[in-house]
């Protein structure tokens, strides 16, 4: 996917500069954001602090004595949110292929875009600008080719930056690049690469993609490729989950009322890790039962509380099956699945009724 136009946005001390936002008191001042406690942490700190050499995931009492005149501002996560929310509704004002990176982070493809603009650059500006003026935030922003030079031009000229690495700069550009600020290069990849004599874009250029594959695998190839200005990986617009559930198939078909309630509790406990993996938060639970005959039926309930734990899931999945009536009929499958995800239960409030018990019957 050669040439495509390819922006990345990056808000500046994206916590604090929301804080600084908030409290007019705090503008202009060395803050972290954190919990000021023996094992607190800095979540991100303002440029004043950063002159200080205050940074994201230092101790925070380390981060005092660094700079002693540190204010320390406690974080409010929903707002930050919300703000990213108002970020992202600006952005799609130009184009849907938005691929968030972090909650103040996202690589826009505007190839094709909304107002059928040329340049991404001006769209880059016009960006900052809304940013600017309605929520009175900075964001930094490159723009490139592909996302490796989008994301590495994003950073160059924080905070507050714009900058272009255009196809033809590309090479050049890369050659003088240090190591560690390829993207995927952290520490240890770049002591690896300092290992063997590779300190910038033009020693990773000298290097045989064989040799690279030897020492980093699968990551050597594209490593391989960023030295060359090249990165194909599509901008992959992030799609919603709505829903987080496990199903299984038995061996041989239950009719044992005993087997059931157990296959029930085994089903929940896998639901329960999946629910830990994902993170999803929902409240609406349904059981699907398939019989020996592949007929199909599903129970639903929605809860008042967000169904994450045993204590909460177990009695609602045995309530659900208690609802049902077999008719002597062998399940072949057991299935459970956790729906109604918090932001969409926030957005139906109108709607919202306690305990409600839902029937849908598939056939
Ligand atoms: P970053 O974009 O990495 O940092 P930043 O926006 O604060 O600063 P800048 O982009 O100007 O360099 O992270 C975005 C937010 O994520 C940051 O404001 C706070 C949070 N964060 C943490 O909570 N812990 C961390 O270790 C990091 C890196 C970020
Ligand atoms: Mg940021």
């Amino acid at each position: 996917m050669p040439n495509r136009k390819i922006i990345h946005v990056d808000m500046d001390a994206f916590f604090a500069s929301v804080e600084q936002r908030e409290n007019p008191e705090l503008q202009g001042k060395a803050i972290a954001v954190g919990r000021d406690e023996e094992r607190g942490v800095v979540s991100t700190a303002s440029y004043e602090a950063r002159k200080f050499g205050v940074h994201s995931a230092m101790s925070i009492q380390v981060a005092k004595r660094m700079c002693p005149n540190l204010i320390i501002v406690p974080s409010h996560y929903e707002l930050y949110k919300k703000v990213s929310v108002q970020v992202h509704d600006i952005f799609r004002e130009y184009t849907d292929l938005i691929e968030p990176i972090s909650i103040d982070e996202a690589f826009l493809d505007v190839t094709v875009n909304k107002y059928n603009i040329e340049l991404a650059v001006d769209i880059a500006k016009e960006i900052k600008q809304k940013i600017k003026d309605r929520l009175h935030l900075t964001a930094s922003a490159g723009v490139s080719y592909n996302k490796f030079l989008a994301k590495i031009a994003s950073e160059y000229r924080k905070p507050d930056g714009l900058f272009v690495i255009h196809p033809d700069r590309a090479k050049s550009f890369i050659e003088k690049l240090p190591i560690e600020d390829f993207w995927g290069v952290g520490r240890k990849t770049a002591e690896k690469m300092h290992f063997i004599g590779i300190f910038n874009g033009a020693q990773l250029l000298t290097c045989s993609q064989k040799h690279l594959v030897e020492v980093f695998g699968k990551s050597g190839t594209i490593y391989y490729n960023f030295a060359r200005g090249i990165d194909d990986r599509a901008v992959e617009p992030y799609r919603e989950r709505k829903s987080v559930g496990c199903e299984q198939t038995f061996a041989k078909d239950l009719d044992d009322h005993v087997e059931i309630v157990i296959e029930l509790y085994h089903t929940v406990i896998e639901l329960i890790e999946r629910l830990r993996k994902s993170e999803f938060r929902g409240r609406t639970l349904t059981l699907k039962i398939k019989y020996s005959d592949f007929s199909q039926i599903t129970r639903r309930t929605t809860s008042n509380s967000i169904l994450f734990e045993k204590k909460n899931i177990l009695p609602l999945a045995k309530s659900l099956m208690h609802q049902v009536n077999n008719e002597g009929k062998r399940i072949r499958l057991l299935g459970l699945s956790v729906s109604n995800s918090v932001d969409e239960v926030e957005d139906n409030k109108g709607e919202w009724i306690e305990q409600e018990l839902e029937f849908e019957d598939w056939d």
